[in-house]
Parts: structure tokens; C-alpha cells; sequence
């Protein structure tokens, strides 16, 4: 087979630049390990910053979105029983985000690349790129079966998640990697029960951090910090209930809703960045080459901007014989992601609690909460970087 850039990785990242290339006349095939079922039913993300919006209309998959995301003008931060808002519109003269899960926009994304006729193949197996940084132009194969299949391209764009196998063939001595890993994890709980606030809730208590978030009107998200030794067979629905009204003031906690978990599933939380983003003819993008913890809710988000930066550079090397946009993908992309690291750092370590933390620590981190709330500068500075830097 032959195509111009072969797309490790059908989730939001693959599949999104799959979509707008077509749409411009640049060919894609984008090849998937899993089967579509299994893409469609990992529930992760549920906020969408305004440029990953206007991504998704751009690539004419936002009409669904448009009609049933909701759109969020604040959040609140809970600390210890004390509920106060983040009023995005207020701090950043207008911006929002929306709540629409990261299940339906990568449905979305399949639908539109069926209808177009897109190229997505489930179901590779041991996927191989060959010839990334050499004169000839570079290959991928997969098994399918007893067959190996190659195929030809002009660029392999790795958006194969953080297990795939693309950023690993970048060799070791060009490869740098950065990692913070966090002592605890997220428990996540789906239940189709009224969400117990309309804006979201990010709440820190001495018992450890917990959000309140929702994918509709009729379908609630919740998680709680758990430690990392903790499994998910641990938590039954009733004591992930219990454990969840603690962390959260009386009286959200009174009016919780609450039923049977329809997904529950423990996250470990990373911070990680590979550089360069770019090795020869590979671009990452997204979890490929960038983790955060989902605090600031960026992982997706972040995903977008590196679609953005790519889908442009690829633009202007077909359609106008200019390289540089390319050329300068790694550097461009980076500058945000790390912005985006040292936000979702901050949420993390601002509301969650640590095993070792210090009677100095925790007056610290109350100094850092009480700050947050007493100055406009604060709040600005932590709604601009919520509702997203821009790319
Ligand atoms: P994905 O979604 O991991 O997709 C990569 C795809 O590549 C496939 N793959 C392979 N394909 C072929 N051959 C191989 N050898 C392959 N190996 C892997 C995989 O099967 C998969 O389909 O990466 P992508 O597209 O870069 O998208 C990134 C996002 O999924 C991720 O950043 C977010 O989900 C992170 N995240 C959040 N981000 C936000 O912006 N806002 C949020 O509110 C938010 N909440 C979250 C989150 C992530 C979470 N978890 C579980 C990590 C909440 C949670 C709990
Ligand atoms: C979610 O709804 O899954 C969600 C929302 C906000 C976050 C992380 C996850 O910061």
C-alpha cells in the first residue's frame, strides 16, 4: 500500500488529523491495535477547550458536539468545606470550555472518517516503522494475520498513545525523556444518576482529592485519590460512595446522587514529556509523547494543540512547498505542552494530598488556596491557562 502519511493510533489525536488532511486532499491511512468497540468504550476525558472545539468543526465533526456538549462558564475548587468558584468568564473576558466526553467525539471521528471513505485498519498487529531518518522514505508494517503488509508514505505520524511503539523507535541517544510519577492514583466512577452539580468540583480534604464531573444531564463522572497499591475490586459502589461524600462539603455531599458504577477503573498519575517530537520523517503527537495528570484536564487538550501545529505544517509543506512549519513542529508543540505540565502540576499538587507531606507543606498549600481566591491575578492566571493557552 501507498499513502502520504501513515497515522499510528486511531484515537482523537490519529483520527483527527486523519480527518482535516483528507479534507485538504492529503491521503492518510490511519492504523489501529484495538477494534473500534474497544477504542469506543475507554471512558477518559469530558472537557474541551475552546481551540479543540473549533478543531472539531474545522473538521466538519462538531455538529453533535455543538448540539449536546455543555458549555462551562466556571468550576469550583472545595477545600476542606469551603466550595468557591473559578469564574472563567469572568477572568479571561469570555472564555468557556465544553463538557463532551472523549467517547463521543472519537465516535464522532469514526463517523465522519466512514463517510469519507477514510482508510482506518483495526486490529494490526506488531506495527513497525522502518527508514525514519534516512534518504529513502520511510515505511510501516503490520501483521494482519499470517501477512506482513507495508506500507509506503511520505511521513509516519505517531499517535499511538504512551505504550505504542513510535516513540520508542526513535534511538535512544536522540530521545530525551522527562517523568514525574505521583504517589497515588484516580478511581473513576460512571453512574447514570443526576451529576450533583452543574459546574464541575475539584475538592481537596484532609482524606485526599475527589471530582465531581458529568457527561450529561443523566450521566455522572466522579474520582476520588486512591493509593497506588489499591486495586479496583477494593471499591465496591457503596464504599467509593461513602469515601466520595467525605471529601466533599456537607451539603453537596447531603444531595449526591447515587447508583450502581456502569465503568470503574483506576489511573495512575504521570507527568512525562519526550523530546524532540520529531525524528527524521516521525511527528508524535499527543499521549505519544506527552502524559499529564488529568487535574487541569489537559491531556486531550494538549493533544490538540500538536494536531494543530501538525495538520498546519503539513498543509504548508503540500499545498505551498514550505517545510518550515514542519521544521519547526517539535519546538512550537513543546513551548505548549510544558505550559501545559506546569499547570497540571499545579492543580495536582495544589489539591491533592500527599504521603509525605509536612505540617509546613499543608500551611503552604492553604496559603497557595487562600491566595488563589484573594486575588484577580490568581484567578486569571489559573481560568487563561483552564480554558487553554492559545496555540
Ligand atoms: P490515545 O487516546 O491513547 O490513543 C492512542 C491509540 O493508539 C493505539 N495504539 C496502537 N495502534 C497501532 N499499533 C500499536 N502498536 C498501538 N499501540 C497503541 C491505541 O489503541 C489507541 O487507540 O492517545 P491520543 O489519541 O493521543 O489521545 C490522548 C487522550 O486520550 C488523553 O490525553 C486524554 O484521555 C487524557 N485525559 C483528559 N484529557 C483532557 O484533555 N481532559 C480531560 O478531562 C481528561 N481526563 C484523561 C482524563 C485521561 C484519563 N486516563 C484514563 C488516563 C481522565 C482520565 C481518567
Ligand atoms: C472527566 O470528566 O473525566 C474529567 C474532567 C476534568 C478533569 C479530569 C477528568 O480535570
Amino acid at each position: 500500500m501507498k499513502t502520504q502519511v501513515c497515522i499510528i493510533g486511531g484515537g482523537p489525536s490519529g483520527l483527527m488529523l486523519s480527518q482535516l488532511l483528507h479534507l485538504k486532499g492529503i491521503e492518510t491511512i490511519v492504523l489501529e491495535r484495538q477494534s473500534r468497540e474497544y477504542v469506543l468504550g475507554r471512558i477518559r476525558a469530558g472537557v474541551l477547550e475552546r481551540g479543540f472545539v473549533e478543531l472539531m468543526r474545522e473538521a466538519q465533526c462538531g455538529e453533535r458536539m455543538d448540539a449536546e456538549g455543555e458549555i462551562h462558564h466556571g468550576f469550583y475548587i472545595s477545600d476542606n468545606g469551603t466550595m468557591r468558584l473559578v469564574d472563567l468568564e469572568k477572568h479571561t473576558g469570555g472564555s468557556s470550555v465544553v463538557v463532551y466526553g472523549q467517547t463521543e467525539l472519537t465516535r464522532d471521528l469514526y463517523e465522519a472518517r466512514d463517510k469519507m471513505n477514510g482508510k482506518v485498519i483495526h486490529n494490526v498487529e506488531d506495527v513497525a516503522l522502518h527508514n525514519l531518518n534516512e534518504a529513502t522514505p520511510p515505511y510501516v508494517t503490520y501483521r494482519s494475520g499470517d501477512d506482513i503488509v507495508r506500507i509506503d508514505c511520505d511521513f509516519v505520524i505517531g499517535a499511538d498513545g504512551f505504550h505504542g511503539p513510535s516513540r520508542k523507535a526513535i534511538p535512544k541517544d536522540v530521545l530525551r525523556e522527562y517523568e514525574k510519577v505521583y504517589p497515588f492514583g484516580w478511581l473513576g466512577v460512571l453512574s447514570r444518576t443526576k451529576p450533583v452539580n452543574p459546574e464541575l468540583i475539584y475538592a481537596s480534604s484532609d482524606r485526599g482529592f475527589a471530582l465531581c464531573s458529568l457527561r450529561s444531564q443523566v450521566l455522572s463522572r466522579y474520582y476520588i485519590q486512591v493509593p497506588l497499591t489499591d486495586q479496583v475490586e477494593d471499591w465496591s459502589d457503596d464504599a467509593f460512595w461513602d469515601e466520595l461524600k467525605t471529601r466533599l462539603p456537607d451539603d453537596v455531599a447531603a444531595r449526591l446522587e447515587t447508583g450502581p458504577s456502569i465503568e470503574k477503573s483506576i489511573a495512575p498519575l504521570r507527568s512525562f514529556v519526550a523530546e524532540p517530537m520529531r525524528y527524521g520523517n516521525l511527528f508524535l503527537a499527543g499521549d505519544a509523547a506527552h502524559i499529564v495528570p488529568p487535574t487541569g484536564a489537559k491531556g486531550l487538550n494538549t493533544a490538540a494543540s500538536d494536531i494543530y501545529y501538525l495538520y498546519h505544517g503539513m498543509l504548508d509543506h503540500y499545498l505551498k512547498g514550505d517545510g518550515s512549519g514542519l521544521e519547526s513542529y517539535s519546538e512550537k508543540a513543546l513551548a505548549r505542552v510544558w505550559k501545559a505540565q506546569r499547570f497540571s502540576w499545579w492543580m495536582t499538587s495544589l489539591l491533592h494530598t500527599f504521603p509525605d507531606t509536612t505540617a509546613f507543606d499543608q500551611k503552604l498549600r492553604s496559603a497557595e488556596i487562600g491566595y488563589l481566591f484573594s486575588s484577580d491575578a490568581a484567578l486569571s492566571s489559573a481560568a487563561e491557562n483552564y480554558v487553554g493557552l492559545p496555540f
